[in-house]
């Protein structure tokens, strides 16, 4: 079965957004493929985090994988910072990767703001970890949120110019696997990862502004609905979500220029497993009066048994803090090898 791997950052409140871009994808994925799913702590740390915040957010992040239906059992959930040799490929990868490359990288510009000279190193160097963690066990592939489409590139632009770099001694040590990149066929080490975006809430924009991405940092907390909010919150989001004053349209075509429309029918259409056509189908023509209290009857249906099955997992952290070691050591088992086979490639000595 093909490897995939992705991870959500321990950074707050889960929003809709994680969980129709990422998390609901990752347990679509299961039957069909290998699975490693991680709470990415260390990419966490690249902006400050208070320790116990940290260490609730990692637990809750597990949580939420586990409410939505991952099965620990059959894929590996674990924290990030267990598996030393993210950090440590992700080393290599610093030294693989170009200032150039990461000086094009839209989201750092956009975390760090205009204070840049203040922003981490490890902000700046934070698409290396991405790649290593994916890389570290050769996963082929990686859904995740339409934001991280350019991170995901500069993961295929590391594995080719390692592969490239290195041909000659993965050649000589028999290590190459032949895999196809555009038309050709080459032999690499690492596999150029496909990244998995599509679907109708590839980016979930924010409920104040169907121009920005719902995001858990944004300072007004009517402009996401979080995993874990009451049902009464998130009807009330709704309801007060921002739209403009014309009847939803009959046709995906009439969505254009109306992104506030174009969210509410498009997280509509995935929490509810139909295209964006078989909703406009049922609700064009009607007016947002009548489409929004049907929207919040189908998010609170969807959300609330997730937010109920994670306050039970929350409240006895054993079994979390169970799943998280137990993937720890079956996620090291899958990435040492790696490292040996990097480390022998580099001709990094440690015999
Ligand atoms: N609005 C979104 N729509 C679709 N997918 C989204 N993702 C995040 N926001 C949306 C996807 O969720 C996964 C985990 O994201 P993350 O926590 O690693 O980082 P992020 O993208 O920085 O998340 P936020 O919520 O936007 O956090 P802040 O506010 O800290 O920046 C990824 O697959 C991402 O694409």
């Amino acid at each position: 079965k093909p490897l995939v791997f992705s991870g959500v950052q321990p950074t707050g409140n889960l929003t809709l957004g994680n969980y129709l871009g990422a998390i609901r994808k990752f347990v679509a994925l299961q039957d069909s493929h290998e699975c490693i799913y991680c709470v990415v702590d260390m990419h966490a740390i690249t902006v400050w985090q208070d320790p116990a915040d940290l260490m609730a957010a990692t637990r809750s992040v597990a949580a939420a994988y586990l409410a939505a239906g991952i099965d620990p059992s059959k894929h590996i959930v674990f924290n990030q910072s267990r598996v030393v040799q993210h950090a440590e490929l992700a080393w290599v990868f610093n030294c693989v990767a170009r200032m150039g490359w990461l000086n094009r990288m839209t989201q750092f510009k956009e975390k760090a703001g205009k204070d840049r000279e203040n922003a981490s190193v490890g902000l700046f160097a934070y698409p290396n970890l991405m790649a290593a963690d994916i890389l570290v066990y050769r996963a082929t592939h990686v859904p995740v949120g339409d934001d991280q489409k350019q991170h995901l590139e500069l993961t295929r632009d590391i594995a080719q110019k390692f592969n490239n770099d290195y041909s000659d001694r993965i050649a000589d040590l028999g290590l190459g696997v032949e895999m196809k990149v555009g038309e050709e066929v080459v032999n690499g080490y690492f596999p150029i990862t496909e990244p998995i975006i599509e679907g109708p809430a590839a980016r979930v924009m924010s409920l104040r502004d169907g121009t920005k991405k719902m995001s858990k940092s944004d300072p007004s907390d009517l402009s996401r609905i979080n995993l874990t909010d009451e049902a009464e919150a998130i009807a009330r989001k709704i309801r007060k979500a921002k739209t403009d004053p014309d009847a939803l349209p009959s046709e995906v075509q009439g969505l254009e220029g109306r992104p506030e429309a174009a969210n509410l029918v498009g997280i509509y259409a995935a929490l509810n497993d139909m295209s964006r056509e078989d909703v406009l189908r049922d609700f064009g023509g009607k007016q947002f009066s009548e489409f929004k209290p049907a929207l919040a009857d189908l998010a609170v249906a969807k959300l609330d048994p997730i937010a109920g099955e994670m306050r039970r997992l929350m409240a006895d952290r054993s079994h979390i803090d169970q799943v998280l070691r137990d993937g720890g050591e079956r996620a090291s088992a899958l990435a040492e090898p790696t490292m040996r086979d990097v480390r022998k490639i580099m001709g990094l000595l440690t015999n």
